[in-house]
């Protein structure tokens, strides 16, 4: 069994934190569980575009408020507490904050720590 603080592993090198973002990883590819499990942190009144041509996400959020808008419909979702979204087809997406938003997202494969964004948002697949 893998037991792990969010509160003791915000303060190690599980934590990545990028312009106006951070994450901790809680569950990594080496932890052979299939996905990946991250807490992350959305700056209030910051904006992301992301796009994770390589992996599937979920995303459940936790506290705070915005929104998510798929790129290729230019549709709007509200997110709240208690919302999820699924990135079933690699959807390209900007997410924007209204207040700081806390979300727990699980990728499909699993990130291995590595990664960094590249400039088309993705990471790159795992080797
Ligand atoms: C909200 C979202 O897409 N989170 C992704 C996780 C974060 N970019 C990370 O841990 O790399």
């Amino acid at each position: 069994m893998i037991v792990r603080d969010f509160n003791i592993e915000k303060k190690t090198d599980r934590n990545v934190a990028n312009e106006r973002w951070t994450s901790t990883r809680l569950l990594l590819a080496d932890d052979g569980m299939g996905f990946s499990f991250h807490i992350t942190t959305i700056e209030a009144g910051s904006e992301h575009t992301f796009h994770y041509k390589n992996h599937f996400e979920s995303v459940y959020c936790i506290s705070g408020e915005g929104e998510i808008e798929d790129l290729a419909t230019g549709e709007v979702h509200q997110i709240t507490p208690g919302v999820m979204y699924a990135l079933n087809l690699h959807d390209k997406h900007t997410l924007r904050a209204r207040k700081e938003l806390v979300l727990a997202c699980c990728f499909n494969p699993p990130v291995t720590g590595k990664e960094v964004h590249r400039a088309d948002g993705s990471y790159a697949a795992a080797d």
